[in-house]
């Protein structure tokens, strides 16, 4: 069993996609271990995604990451991490295979619907900065 963190994004949450975001991970048999709704403040944004700081694009990202809330959830199953990557397809919503949640939502290469975990490590960091240990089921 793995676990990986999600976010519904700020633009999948402000067009009411969160529902359908879960159906398919639900559909998929990852199961939602813990999930909360949130705005991110600046400072935990550029926190989260502080490994993309010398990137040009940092600073709008942050911006969009903070213009509304989000949905942040932990998924557990096996390949929890590979699973929920390849429900999400590509980071630029235009190259992601048909059927996979930026394709079909997904705006830009920024507004792309959904955050996923890339390794178990950053899995780990990134469950961490948003869940205690108690919020999550056994
Ligand atoms: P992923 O979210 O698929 O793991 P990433 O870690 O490379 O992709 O980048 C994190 C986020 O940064 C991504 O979801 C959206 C944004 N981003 C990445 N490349 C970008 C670009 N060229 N222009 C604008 N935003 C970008
Ligand atoms: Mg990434």
């Amino acid at each position: 069993m793995e676990r990986t963190f999600a976010i519904a994004k700020p633009d999948a949450v402000r067009r009411g996609l969160t529902g359908d975001i879960l159906k398919r991970v639900e559909a998929s048999g990852l199961s939602v271990v813990a999930m909360r709704k949130l705005h991110l403040s600046r400072a935990d944004a550029e926190k989260f995604y502080d490994v993309h700081k010398a990137r040009p694009f940092f600073s709008g990202l942050c911006e969009y990451m903070t213009s509304g809330p989000v949905v942040v959830m932990v998924l557990q199953g096996e390949n929890a991490i590979t699973r929920w990557r390849g429900l999400m397809g590509a980071t630029d919503p235009k190259k992601a295979d048909p059927g996979t949640i930026r394709r079909d939502y997904g705006i830009d290469v920024e507004q792309n619907a959904t955050h996923g975990s890339d390794a178990p490590e950053t899995a780990a960091q990134e469950i961490a900065f948003f869940f205690a240990s108690r919020e999550l089921l056994g």
